[in-house]
């Protein structure tokens, strides 16, 4: 079908309190390993890009492979903008056929960020298109931008309400305890779900949660037997990740996982077979394993057998 719209999706699995996963791709190989997952799992999908995908692949031909892949599967399929910082970049996102879009302007102070994330609602609504805006900051690194640890502060839920008040956003990303990137944590996860709830509670609209990766040790471990340097590697496991679903999640981003799944594959091909220079004996099995990765994630969110919307 028709590529969806992200409102669309997420509006039922608020309702419903499930999550829907949103995979950032590239490239052919990920897009088809994400959306072959969810259609095997009836789930509804996400797939996004950066601002970083934009430039290395060009936002028409992400668009074009998205929508030759939805118009082979029954699932719905939304094309999202990660992390817009650039008001031309999402222009052009707007102008490729993307049905949703990420407005960060979150390292603004919070007046300038309502007033950024209200110019892009206004455009994009007026184009049929769903916009995240994000409030609170992420620790650690956001594909191209670092943020210094010690400005790392949460969401404040009062806040919340009135910047979905004067945005008028469809779903808010608050920054609860998350970050980006394999290496989350020193000890334990420290996500704030009482924070979730308060938010979900007061705003009523869909949560996002950024940095969602679960760095799980056997696609770690699988690269690091091949060379991979990731000692120390932590992300948000299964167990976070479901409370995080209970507590009013309902899109869940993950970038990481797919990364760590498509290096370790790659570097076992090439280290066992040093003679293969077919690039889709290289590329096929980092398919695979990123195949899997989405279809355990998806299961966990519980969206799997809600395409129907
Ligand atoms: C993410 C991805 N993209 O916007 O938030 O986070 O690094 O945990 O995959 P991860
Ligand atoms: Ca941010
Ligand atoms: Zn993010």
């Amino acid at each position: 079908m028709p590529i969806s719209v992200g409102i669309e999706v997420l509006r039922k699995a608020s309702k419903e309190n499930y999550a829907v996963g949103a995979f950032n791709f590239n490239n052919m190989e990920t897009l088809q390993a994400i959306i072959e997952a969810a259609s095997e799992l009836n789930a509804p999908v996400i797939v996004e890009a950066s601002e970083g995908a934009l430039k290395y692949a060009g936002a028409r031909m992400l668009y074009n492979m998205v929508q030759a892949l939805a118009n082979q599967t029954t699932v719905p399929v939304v094309l999202h903008l990660d992390h817009g910082k650039d008001f031309r970049l999402i222009m052009y996102a707007l102008r490729a056929g993307f049905t949703s879009v990420m407005i960060d302007a979150s390292s603004f102070p919070f007046e300038e960020n309502v007033r950024q994330t209200k110019r892009i609602v206004d455009i994009a609504h007026a184009m049929g298109v769903s916009v995240e805006a994000e409030l609170g900051t992420l620790k650690g690194i956001e594909d191209t931008v670092s943020v210094e640890e010690r400005d790392a502060t949460l969401v404040d839920p009062k806040k919340a309400v009135a910047f979905v008040e004067a945005t008028g956003i469809d779903y808010l990303a608050p920054a609860v305890g998350t970050s980006h990137g394999a290496f989350k944590y020193k000890g334990e996860s420290k996500i704030d779900y009482d924070r979730i709830k308060k938010v979900k509670e007061l705003t009523k609209i869909p949560l996002v949660l950024h940095g969602a990766s679960g760095v799980p040790p056997s696609i770690v471990e699988r690269a690091e037997r091949f060379g991979a340097r990731l000692q120390g590697a932590k992300g948000v496991n299964d167990d976070v990740l479901r409370e995080a679903v209970n507590c009013g999640i309902n899109k869940v981003n993950m970038d990481t996982d797919l990364r760590i799944a498509t290096v370790g594959a790659i570097r076992e091909i090439l280290a066992t077979h040093p003679e293969e220079i077919d690039p889709r004996k290289i590329l096929g099995p980092a398919r695979a394993a990123m195949k899997e990765v989405v279809k355990h994630r998806i299961n966990l969110l519980g969206s799997a057998g809600k395409a129907l919307l």
